[in-house]
């Protein structure tokens, strides 16, 4: 219906509701009768003309969701309003960032998938480059058909030896032990190139020669969804507010992977207490009697100042780390390392919760809990896993002084 043909209709609704309303009052002698006719008749009214203002208001946003599917983005953005960006208009401030996946060539179809959706949520609007990195070289059609969902600059690079292989103090026969004792005992229990995976997230990539120029990183994997239009950058918005780790996602380490990880972390702590802020946010991740809970923030999507990696506390805490061979012998696992780092050497202002950036990786989906931030999200019916025990805590949680930190651990 145009503009005018709206009018008219409009126009003589009103008339013929007047008439019908004169009509009707005629008939109507007593003053108090005619009184709350009148009333009843301009409520009903004013529900008449109402009701469809505010349904049409709600039906934009759900039109623009189905439409975000083909376009790229919503006019208006609350999440970014929120933000403090104004409607629509992107930052022009790019920030030095890159989107990153480790992947394998078997996993092509699946990984084209993630980056499809990637691009239609976000990275069409921003053109950050991706930079893929695999143990064995790309296949031709690997690269060609990344090529073909993103007009993004795009690296493939094939891990060099020292980025992929088991370190020498590892002792092979130990090794091989630790792998059959742990096979039936969890996920992944025998797995080598897992555990080389984890070695290299935990502590490489960050200083992979191609990653040199870049400050900020975004982690991506094959065989996820994003639910969100997000039409802000991210990457400037952690700039801006100061922002090192940023996460979506928490919840509970497999204890058996780590037995030894947090006395480990302990020892460094006792030994490095010089790296530690004046205040951080370790205290989600302790138990009453000061041990570690096995909450971690789930690295599989994470968006980072890789400043933090490349810290000398944090590469003092990763060779120490190393140095007890828990990547193999046990299967230290990156998400908990990263998150011990995180927490242990920031505080709770450094870390940002990106509620708004709706996530499925495996069998856990997480939608924004905000109903203003769901409406850029394709999220409708979906179970959310945002009230986890370890959200919980995340969300409840307050940084603690050096000082409390080092007495909760020193049992
Ligand atoms: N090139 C390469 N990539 C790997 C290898 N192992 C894991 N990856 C990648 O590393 C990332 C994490 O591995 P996943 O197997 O998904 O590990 P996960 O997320 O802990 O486990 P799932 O819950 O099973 O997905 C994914 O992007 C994988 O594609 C490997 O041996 N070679
Ligand atoms: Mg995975």
């Amino acid at each position: 219906m145009s503009k005018h043909d709206l009018g008219r209709t409009l126009r003589t609704a009103f008339v013929r509701a007047n008439w019908a309303f004169v009509e009707l009052k005629k008939g109507i002698n007593d003053v108090w009768a005619s009184f709350t006719f009148t009333r009843s008749f301009v409520f009903v009214s004013a529900l008449v003309f109402i009701l469809p203002v505010i349904s049409l208001y709600k039906s934009k946003y759900t039109r623009l969701d189905k439409l975000s599917s083909y376009y790229y983005g919503v006019d208006l953005d609350l999440v970014a309003e929120k933000r403090g960006t104004t409607n629509g208009v992107i930052s022009s401030t790019r920030q030095n960032a890159v989107i990153v996946a480790l992947v394998r060539n078997s996993e092509l179809d699946k990984m084209r998938d993630s980056i499809k959706q990637f691009e239609r949520r976000f990275n069409a609007k921003f053109n950050y480059p991706y930079l893929f990195f695999n143990d064995e070289p790309f296949t031709d059609s690997f690269k060609e058909d990344i090529k073909s969902v993103t007009p993004s600059k795009l690296d493939f690079i094939t891990l060099e030896k020292e980025f992929w292989e088991i370190p020498k103090n590892i002792n092979t026969t130990l090794f091989t032990e630790k792998l059959a004792e742990n096979k039936d005992r969890y996920i992944y229990g025998d797995n080598v190139s897992y555990r080389l995976m984890c070695r290299f997230e935990s502590m490489l990539f960050y200083n992979h020669p191609s990653m040199a120029t870049y400050e900020f990183y975004w982690r991506i994997e094959p065989d996820v969804d994003y639910y969100c239009n997000v039409n802000y950058d991210p990457f400037s918005f952690m700039k801006t507010n100061n922002y090192t780790y940023g996460f979506n996602i928490a919840l509970v380490e497999i204890q058996e992977t780590v037995p030894t990880l947090w006395s480990e972390t302990k020892a460094w702590v006792r030994q490095n207490q010089h790296y530690l802020p004046e205040a951080n946010i370790a205290s989600w991740l302790l138990d009453d009697n000061g041990d570690y809970n096995m909450c971690h923030f789930w690295s599989n999507f994470e968006i980072v100042n890789l400043n933090f990696y490349r810290s000398e506390a944090y590469t003092s805490y990763v060779k120490f780390l190393d140095s007890a061979h828990g990547f193999f012998y046990e299967r230290w696992g990156d998400a908990p390392i990263h998150s011990l780092a995180v927490s242990i050497l920031l505080p709770k202002e450094n870390i940002f919760y990106f509620e708004d950036i709706g996530y499925r990786h495996s069998t856990v989906s997480v939608c924004p809990s905000n109903s203003e931030m769901a409406r850029n999200c394709a999220c409708k019916g979906r179970t959310s896993f945002h009230r986890s025990v370890c959200f919980n805590n995340w969300r409840d949680s307050k940084n603690i002084s050096k000082r409390k930190f080092l007495d909760s651990i020193s049992s």
